[in-house]
């Protein structure tokens, strides 16, 4: 068993619904447990500028899958949450980025991990600080990671973990 981190966002529609959705996608899906689950952050468009602001977070799964079964689960909850891939960097129902999976480094066509953008990230940081159990990593602390990127001003607190968590049940 390993441990896993899934970035999850969405600027489309009702976003937290979209997110939602996801965690309980997770939840009935045999192979992964959820094991933790981040606060949810609002946080300004990175990137292509001109679209929605987004709803991010970041859960923890206990998987007995290797990585590419679970890239594999991933985009099939992304594509049953009506996720278009028309336009690269623009809006989305739903987007599911693996992270992490356990200490392994993956260079892959299809699957990098960890996640190459990542660390360059406030908007994946900041919601895995919440669900990242050591102090370090790759090195360097979260909040130091944070520290320096350059979109960490735009990011609120929208919904806390322990909400989440009672919408995630409520809606179970
Ligand atoms: O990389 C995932 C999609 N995405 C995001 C996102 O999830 N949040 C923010 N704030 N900006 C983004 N730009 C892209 S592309």
């Amino acid at each position: 068993m390993d441990d896993a981190y899934i970035a999850l966002g969405s600027n489309i529609g009702d976003r937290e619904a979209y997110l939602l959705r996801a965690l309980k996608m997770f939840r009935k899906t045999g192979p992964v447990s959820l094991t933790g689950l981040s606060g949810i952050y609002q946080t300004a468009p990175v990137g292509y500028t001109e679209q929605e602001p987004f709803l991010n977070m970041v859960c923890r799964l206990r998987v007995s899958v290797g990585p590419f079964e679970l890239l594999e689960m991933l985009l099939n909850i992304e594509t049953a949450l009506e996720r278009k891939r028309t336009t690269r960097w623009g809006p989305r129902t739903i987007d599911l980025d693996m992270l992490l999976y356990g200490n392994e480094k993956i260079h892959a066509p299809l699957l990098t991990v960890p996640h190459p953008c990542m660390f360059e990230r406030a908007f994946v940081l900041v919601p895995l600080r919440d669900v990242y159990p050591f102090e370090t990593l790759e090195g360097a602390s979260l909040t130091e990671r944070i520290a320096s990127c350059s979109d960490r001003e735009g990011i609120v607190l929208y919904r806390s973990s322990q909400d989440a968590e009672s919408l995630l049940n409520q809606a179970s």
